[in-house]
């Protein structure tokens, strides 16, 4: 029975790797692409803060954590209109990433949430993320600690 196995493993290799003809497997293939990575500094007295950051994933695929050494726990979260009040929520089952598309995570839209900041974040510090995906490898990124350029839709109230 054990002289079956590695013909049944090749065939399962040749299986994955076929459909759809010749395809790269290495990391710069399948990594996602973060662009403009960008926290803004902790509001004085409070330890929450928003991240932001444009993935582009080279083949369908799901934000599904973020962490942070800066903070107890990082969350991805998405905001609604509800009655009139900007809602934020934390997105189930990881955040959609079609292949090549830009996923912008802006103010007032999908954005990073730093829970539990440790030390306050000001303009020109650094955070570490580190994000997790279903299918691609994890991306560690650099972000800067700004104020977003783009006029904020709300999300400063938090
Ligand atoms: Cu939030």
């Amino acid at each position: 029975m054990s002289r079956a196995l590695p013909v049944a493993l090749a065939s399962l290799v040749l299986a994955a790797c076929t459909p759809g003809g010749p395809a790269k497997h290495g990391d710069a293939a399948t990594a996602v692409q973060v662009a403009d990575a960008l926290c803004r500094p902790t509001p004085v007295g409070r330890q929450t803060t928003g991240c932001y950051l444009t993935l582009t994933a080279a083949a369908d695929d799901r934000l599904m954590s973020v962490a942070s050494p800066v903070a107890g726990r990082a969350q991805v979260h998405e905001s609604r209109m509800e009655s009139n009040m900007m809602m934020m929520h934390q997105v189930e089952g990881g955040l959609p990433l079609p292949a090549g598309q830009a996923v912008e995570l802006k103010p007032g839209g999908n954005h990073i949430m730093l829970l539990a900041v440790a030390e306050p974040l000001k303009a020109g510090d650094t955070v570490a993320l580190t994000l997790t995906f279903a299918s691609a490898p994890p991306v560690e990124v650099t972000a800067t600690v700004g104020q977003p350029a783009l006029t904020d839709y709300g999300h400063a109230s938090h």
